[in-house]
């Protein structure tokens, strides 16, 4: 039984939309509509441009990463196209699991051949001619149509050994996750389509050097690459002009929980978190926000100032992350909530590394003790979840252990959650 169709894009169909102009627009099982409506002039843009003129453009656009840590996109290909050992990878990351977060989800469902072609196009730029999709195991429906995008593409020549007559060979493979949230990491999603256990590596060396199967691989998020295509369409100068200094372009973001409509949301960075939840229909009694994810942290209903942005986001301590924006009121019992953030955290934690084995732990127990005593919290208890939050910041291998106390942590001092 498939499950329901995504209806979560509250602005389908209007226009300016440069990321969901085509969700729920276009028959996302259609290459002939994705053409009718502007698909393929990126990638003849592209081999116009050359790979090099692509990576200016990128470079010159100011991309960084939407997956949540920003990394200039350019940086990355300029670093992968460089390297001479072959061969060249390309994955892209669709193992969107951050809770709270399914903006690649719709994009995948809602407008598959953007995908196909954008990731055509980072190939291209970067010397690559395999391209690995890295599926969220839970979403099979985005499954259905990005293989059925891709068989399409294949069987009209843009896919394959000749790509639009260009001499120029690239495919694409699915690879599905299986439900471990650590996967979403890059090196842990290579160790998992080697056929390894899903266990983050070491960095550096940084995946650009040595990435799947140990060669240069570009790793990029289903909404980074799929910026690329304004980027060549609109040019890097227009787009640039989109959002602010630092983070440019049209951002995606989840909306959910306290709101009257949900839904993934494309607005240019810059807009504030008050005109973002006030397009959602914020409800009243709202008690806390948590901005990306689990792995991001709480804000006060009163910080509606802030500005969308990854720069301010940073200043007023806090984090975008990969664009979740979640309200809560105040009938969510913020300590129950704490608890399963911790939770998910433990669970998820791969073990490889004490910090994060034995600390996501610790402060599970830490909440569940001052649960039981209905919330007041003992000044050790919070003293000791500081000392355990240090070690896995500081510690972890990975971005798992290194947030994972980041929700709490901000609970307690932004929102005064145990005072
Ligand atoms: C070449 C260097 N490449 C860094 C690359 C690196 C990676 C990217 C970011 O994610 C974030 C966290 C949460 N030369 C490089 C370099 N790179 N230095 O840049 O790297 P990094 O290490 O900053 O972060 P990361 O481990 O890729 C951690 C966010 O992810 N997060 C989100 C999870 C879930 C989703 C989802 O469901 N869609 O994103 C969870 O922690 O915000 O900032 O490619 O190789 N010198
Ligand atoms: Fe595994 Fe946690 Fe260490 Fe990451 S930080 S490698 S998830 S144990």
């Amino acid at each position: 039984e498939e499950p329901p169709a995504v209806t979560a894009v509250p602005q389908a169909g209007q226009d300016g939309l440069v990321l969901l102009g085509r969700v729920g627009v276009v028959d996302p099982t259609s290459l002939d509509d994705y053409r009718a409506h502007g698909g393929y002039t990126a990638l003849r843009r592209a081999f116009e441009l050359g790979p090099a003129g692509v990576v200016r453009e990128v470079t010159d656009s100011g991309l960084v990463g939407r997956g949540g840590a920003a990394f200039p996109t350019g940086r990355k290909w300029q670093a992968t196209a460089s390297q001479p050992d072959r061969p060249h990878y390309l994955v892209c990351n669709a193992d969107e699991s951050e809770p709270g977060t399914f903006k690649d989800r719709v994009l995948m469902e809602g407008d598959p051949f953007a995908l196909v072609e954008a990731m055509t196009i980072a190939a291209y730029a970067t010397g690559a001619h395999r391209g690995y999709l890295y599926l969220r195991g839970e979403y099979p429906r985005a499954l259905r149509r990005m293989e059925h995008a891709i068989a399409q593409a294949r069987a009209r020549g843009l896919l394959g050994d000749d790509v639009l007559g260009q001499g120029y060979a690239f495919d694409i493979e699915i690879r599905r996750g299986a439900g471990a949230y650590v996967c979403g990491e890059e090196t842990a999603l290579f160790n998992s389509i080697e056929g390894h256990r899903g266990e983050p590596r070491s960095k550096p060396p940084f995946p650009v050097e040595k990435g799947l199967f140990g060669k240069p691989t570009v790793a990029n998020n289903v909404e980074t690459l799929v910026n690329v295509l304004p980027i060549l369409t609109l040019g890097a100068p227009a787009y640039a002009a989109i959002g602010t200094g630092r983070s440019t372009g049209p951002k995606l973001f989840c909306v959910s929980g306290a709101v009257d409509r949900p839904g993934v949301y494309e607005l240019p960075f810059g807009v504030t978190l008050g005109e973002l939840l006030a397009l959602a229909g914020v409800r009243e009694r709202l008690r806390a926000v948590l901005l990306g994810g689990a792995a991001g942290g709480f804000v006060r209903p009163d910080e509606r100032d802030i500005p969308l942005t990854f720069e301010g986001t940073r200043e007023a301590g806090t984090t975008l992350g990969s664009g979740v924006v979640m309200a809560f009121d105040d009938t969510v019992p913020l300590p129950r909530l704490l608890l399963r953030i911790a939770a998910f955290f433990r669970d998820e934690s791969c073990g490889q590394c004490v910090p994060c084995r034995v600390g996501t732990v610790r402060q599970e127990e830490a909440l569940l003790r001052i649960a039981e005593r209905t919330g007041a919290a003992a000044a050790d208890d919070i003293a000791l979840l500081r000392e355990v939050g240090r070690a896995l910041r500081d510690a972890s291998i990975c971005g798992l252990g290194q947030t994972a106390w980041n929700a709490v942590e901000s609970a307690i001092d932004r929102l005064g959650a145990y005072a």
